[in-house]
């Protein structure tokens, strides 16, 4: 098969679907899949409409099989900034993402889909795994600071000319690339950047370990693709589940590594393992997680009801006569997994198209 037709066997998988799923007859979609063969033969590749592009990315989140939070996925508000064709335009693309995601702490669940690949021209791609991320510094005596998840990324970012102030939360700088340029670094305004304070309001001392976090993951490190056509460029977000938060981003030992601190607060025993106090110490600090975004206002879901609303998600699929496809080890949450129904049944690892996927990081 040469490019075309496997380009156009995906484009036609993605449109008779498409179509049916709109209720359009399929000779309307034969028509689309033979506009699209006119426009390979002419420019080798194909422009999707709105309504495809929308379609496409919401289908993507339907079938992403490490992602509880996927019931509301046929709301997800989809920005087409396909047109942005600067650097310059592209970071403020992005800002603007997270100003409509954030929406105050109401968040939306937002994507925003950059110029995609066109055979050699690589397509906008975002270096950065979220739109928001702390930066992570090792010092000379070893000793760490900030996200130890950010290690490289901060190198690279230096490397490019950006430097922190060199605390545990740096708001890492946005670096974008289009097609096969140089990246440019662009410092996110204050303004696009909501955090909130971790508090907890019964347990002395905790405020004072200054943590606090952002409010919208925004995964920008992934492709997008629908109907053969790859987009480097499009991140993505939701709202948070707290268990991401405080039982991995503030727990792992390869993170903040904070459940000595927060069990020490409790005055736990921490000599022998056996006294389960990073179980303990970790139930306080996800209470404190989910406690401090409802008192800022800020949308967050916590484990159980995440995993509530996924049965529904199940079942409305079903409903549809769709197959619901599954990571069963992403899909579990990492605190009290066997309180959730997930837990007790098996998921069907397929990978559906469109979808999103990791590939190469853009640089190392
Ligand atoms: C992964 C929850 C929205 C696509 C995940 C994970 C959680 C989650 C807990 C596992 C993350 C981890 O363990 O690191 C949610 C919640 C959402 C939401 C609560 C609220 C609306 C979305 C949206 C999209 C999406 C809007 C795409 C349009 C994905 C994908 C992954 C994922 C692709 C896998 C990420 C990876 O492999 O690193 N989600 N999600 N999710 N979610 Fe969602
Ligand atoms: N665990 C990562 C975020 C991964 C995606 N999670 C979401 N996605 N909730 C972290 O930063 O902790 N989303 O689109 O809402």
């Amino acid at each position: 098969m040469n490019e075309h037709s496997a380009l156009l066997a995906e484009a036609e998988l993605f449109i008779k679907q498409c179509y049916a799923e709109w209720g359009r007859s399929e000779q309307e979609a034969l028509l689309r899949i033979q506009a699209i063969d006119q426009e390979l033969k002419e420019t080798d590749t194909y422009t999707h409409t709105y309504e495809e592009l929308q379609h496409g990315a919401r289908m993507a989140w339907r079938n992403s099989n490490r992602c509880i939070g996927r019931l509301p996925w046929d709301s997800l508000h989809v920005i087409d900034r396909r047109d942005a064709d600067s650097e310059e335009e592209i970071a403020e693309a992005l800002f603007e993402h997270l100003g409509y995601a954030t929406n105050g702490g109401r968040i939306r669940p937002t994507i925003t889909i950059l110029k995609p690949e066109r055979g050699k021209q690589g397509g906008v791609r975002v270096w950065n795994e979220q739109l928001v991320r702390y930066a992570g510094y090792t010092k000379e005596d070893g000793s760490r600071i900030g996200d130890p998840a950010s290690l490289e990324f901060t190198r690279v970012c230096e490397r490019l000319g950006w430097q922190g102030a060199g605390t545990d939360f740096d708001v890492l700088p946005l670096v974008v690339q289009l097609d096969d340029r140089e990246p440019k670094w662009f410092e996110l305004p204050k303004e696009s950047v909501l955090e909130v304070e971790i508090r907890h309001s019964e347990l002395p001392g905790f405020n004072e370990l200054g943590l606090k976090w952002y409010a919208v993951p925004a995964v920008s490190g992934m492709r997008l693709e629908i109907g053969g056509i790859r987009y480097g460029g499009a991140p993505f977000n939701g709202w948070y589940m707290g268990t991401e938060i405080g039982a991995r981003n503030f727990a792992d030992e390869g993170r903040y590594n904070m459940l000595p601190a927060v069990a020490d607060l409790m005055g736990l025993d921490r000599s022998r393992r056996s006294t389960l106090w990073q179980d303990r110490a970790l139930v306080e600090l996800n209470v404190a997680v989910l406690e401090s975004y409802r008192t800022a206002g800020v949308s967050i879901i916590d484990h159980h009801t995440a995993a509530a609303q996924f049965e529904t998600f199940e079942k409305r699929e079903y409903a549809a006569g769709r197959e619901v496809t599954g990571n069963w080890a992403w899909l579990i949450p990492p605190m009290a997994p066997a309180t959730t129904h997930v837990f007790h049944k098996r998921y069907d690892n397929t990978v559906v198209k469109p979808n999103f996927f990791y590939g190469k990081k853009p640089y190392a």
